[in-house]
């Protein structure tokens, strides 16, 4: 073992690339963990209200999270088998109410305190989404662009109490909070207006950003199309850029499930790099349309790894995850997902990009590809094991073998109500 490490540490060694430097770079990137990946974008809210707004999470493994203990017992147990620094991200609709609960227009911070305590707990950051759908004020699907000032105002009202939340977390907490904003807002079919509706959502979102405050980043998060609101969109991606380039604390949130298939990230990232001092992000996977399959550390997931750290921009660009799979083991997608990100960044990291930059520059284009081809068969697997073995997770599929023992302890005496 050790000498198959050492082995490794001299073949990077020779094109420049130091083992130990790489790891403690990669120790040092927080993933941001979607919380919905855990119980299929459900929320505690009990309003009766199914997955709306043009996203779909499909399966039905067995097990789900229904309750705040049940989701924060199968994160921890994610969190336990994913090396390095992790945060969670939460959505507003993961309130959790003592008493009477409380409408979206009316959320407060002590609606997050148990969040709170989980993270200090376990010593994680949060970031926050608002939540502008599965709702009965989101029905027609439109929220901050509706034609009815008082849906707006509905809408807005939730912005405003999301970002002081937000404003708390980022308090208790230390650090800073994104706070981020995707709505559902199209059309189906072909839009008589276009631009009004685009009017109402910038009016909308200056009210909700015009509060200011410490360590609250925020985004907006355009899309392509959703289901059933697939011929128009109202928060588009020329009109988030628009927007977070004339606004100096917002900033433009890049989903890779948000584009059209051929279109990628990976590409775009540089390209707000140098407008932007940050760049949240949205990793998915998206099989043909904005499907959110799990994360695989496949090409493009590599690609926007190296996107971030060949640009020395790992403290610009804020990580997140957002994929919900209800067909498989739902801890298991976590990990999956986190684990196939933190892969890609190490790959990124065992790269001699001062050198292949040169080569570009040089126009030795011949050199370049071939570097770069044998790269992918150099001893990445003894490197990633070092650093699980650092950070105290299983290096290998060995993990699995941890959630199904979860999964036979807890997840299969879970029925589709909640015992108290
Ligand atoms: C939807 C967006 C959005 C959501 C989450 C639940 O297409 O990607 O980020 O997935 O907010
Ligand atoms: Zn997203």
């Amino acid at each position: 073992m050790k000498s198959q490490y050492l082995n490794a540490k001299e073949k990077y060694a020779r094109i420049g690339v130091d083992i130990g430097d790489a790891i403690s770079v990669l120790k040092s990137i927080p993933i941001s963990i979607h919380c919905w990946q855990g119980d299929d974008v459900n929320g505690f809210e009990n309003i009766g209200q199914s997955l709306s707004g043009g996203i779909q999470a499909t399966g039905n493994y067995f097990g789900k999270a229904r309750t705040p203990d049940e989701l924060m017992a199968d994160f921890d147990k994610a969190i336990s088998l994913i090396p390095g620094k992790k945060r969670i991200n939460l959505h507003a609709s993961y309130a959790i109410f003592d008493g009477e609960p409380a409408d979206r227009d009316n959320l407060k911070p002590e609606h997050f305190t148990k969040w709170v305590c989980f993270a200090k707990k376990k010593g994680l950051g949060i970031d926050f989404n608002s939540t502008y759908f599965s709702h009965p004020k989101a029905k027609d699907g439109l929220t901050l662009s509706h034609p009815d000032p008082k849906i707006r105002e509905f809408w807005i009202n939730h912005g405003v109490s999301c970002r002081r939340i937000a404003a708390f977390i980022a308090k208790e907490l230390n650090t800073y909070c994104l706070h981020n904003v995707w709505i559902p807002d199209g059309l189906k079919d072909i839009p008589a207006d276009r631009l009004s509706p685009r009017l109402r959502l910038k009016d909308s979102l200056d009210q909700i950003f015009s509060e200011k405050f410490d360590n609250v980043i925020d985004s907006v998060e355009s899309k392509v199309f959703g289901i059933g609101l697939e011929s128009y969109t109202v928060g588009s991606n020329e009109f988030y850029m628009s927007y977070a380039a004339g606004h100096n604390s917002v900033y433009n949130l890049l989903d890779n499930g948000h584009y059209h298939p051929n279109e990628k990230v990976s590409d775009k990232i540089a390209s707000l790099l140098a407008f932007f001092d940050k760049v949240p992000l949205h990793i998915t996977r998206s099989v043909h349309w904005d499907s959110d399959h799990v994360v695989l550390f496949d090409d493009e997931t590599k690609e926007i790894a190296n996107e971030i750290i060949r640009n020395d921009a790992a403290d610009k660009v804020l990580i997140g995850l957002d994929f919900f799979d209800a067909s498989i083991n739902r801890v298991a997608a976590w990990v999956v997902g986190a684990r196939s990100v933190q892969k890609a960044l190490l790959n990124a990291l065992l790269h001699p990009w001062e050198y292949l930059k040169k080569l570009q520059d040089n126009a030795d284009f011949t050199e370049l590809m071939v570097l770069r081809e044998e790269l992918k068969t150099y001893p990445f697997s003894e490197v990633w094991t070092a650093y699980c073995e650092d950070q105290n997770v299983p290096a290998n599929e060995s993990w699995l073998s941890y959630v199904k023992q979860y999964e036979q302890d807890v997840l299969q005496h879970r029925n589709s109500s909640p015992t108290a």
